[in-house]
């Protein structure tokens, strides 16, 4: 078993695919980082550990560890030191490394890795509607950065991309799970040629920190956005709770614990301003312009959920 985990890996190596996809994570990261420090803003490293991470919104197991007297978990996602810095640090970006133990049936997904980066990025007293055009110009500028500099991995893995038209369509989530049922994530993104903007997720579906709507209860000021060709889910984020009796009814809602977030409670007890965020996943991205079937193929050591991996 074990000699099969390193013979595997070392193939994985050697495959010309990879070098592609490599190219293309190289541009990737190269443009969206240019693209926003011209924008003003500033990079900040990130953390791998830390006594308070996401609670996510569905069951992963728990990547926690004791280090003398306290509970450490990896981080599943940067989102309170996001909304802790950007108090003071009006604009940044991270390029941050989550661990997501998944269970194994999200293997089947082909786009759920263990570990994984994000593109983690934060404003503050910005709105939900001016970090979806940043994200539209920055997945533009992408496509058009890797056709221009990445030509011949795109030619060599057979995939044609196709700029496209801005501004991304909208929908409303209520109105497509109407429309099309709980798959519609899915359905849509299947059947769609150009990427789409999931709006107003309902306070169910996602995390406490995410603002609900003051005019809409239950409905959130969220967003998704959608790669078309099945590709799925691109980049998630939203306006946060800012205000601490807000945040506080958001985890009893969530039947959450205080104790459970009480460092962040404690500094978001001394006042909060508003701030909107997202992240956008380097390896799906990666993935979605390479056109793999599998998220695995981007990554030089990917470690896929329920198996085995160097
Ligand atoms: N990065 C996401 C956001 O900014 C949070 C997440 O990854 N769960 O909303």
């Amino acid at each position: 078993m074990d000699t099969q985990v390193v013979s595997l890996a070392l193939e994985r190596l050697k495959k010309e695919s990879l070098k592609s996809a490599l190219e293309i994570n190289t541009s990737v990261r190269r443009i969206m980082a240019e693209t926003l420090i011209s924008k003003g803003f500033l990079e900040a490293p990130p953390v791998i550990f830390s006594i308070v991470t996401d609670p996510l919104n569905h069951p992963v197991y728990d990547p926690s560890f004791m280090y003398g007297d306290y509970k450490y978990s990896l981080t599943k996602s940067m989102i309170f030191h996001k909304q802790i810095l950007v108090q003071e640090i009006p604009k940044f970006f991270i390029f941050s490394p989550n661990v997501r133990l998944e269970t194994p049936d999200k293997a089947a997904s082909g786009r759920h890795l263990l570990e994984f980066t994000q593109l983690d990025l934060e404003i503050k007293n910005a709105h939900r509607e001016d970090l979806m055009e940043l994200a539209e110009e920055l997945y533009v500028k992408t496509i058009e950065y890797v056709i221009k500099h990445n030509s011949k991995a795109l030619e060599s893995l057979g995939r044609k991309l196709k700029v496209p038209a801005r501004p991304f369509k909208v929908y409303k989530y209520l109105d497509l799970q109407e429309k099309y049922g709980d798959d519609f994530e899915a359905k849509m993104s299947r059947e769609s040629s150009e990427p789409f903007w999931i709006i107003d997720i309902p306070l169910e579906s996602r995390e406490f920190y995410d603002r609900e709507k003051d005019d809409e209860p239950g409905i959130l000021r969220d967003m998704d956005l959608i790669y078309p060709e099945g590709f799925g889910e691109a980049l998630s984020g939203g306006e946060r709770e800012y205000k601490i009796e807000r945040i506080r009814e958001r985890i009893i809602k969530k039947g959450q614990t205080f104790e459970q977030f009480h460092w962040f409670l404690e500094i978001a007890e001394s006042g909060l301003e508003l701030s909107t965020g997202f992240g956008i996943g380097i390896e799906r991205f990666v993935r979605y312009i390479c056109g793999f079937k599998r998220i695995e193929d981007v990554h030089p050591f990917p470690k896929v959920p329920g198996e085995l991996s160097l």
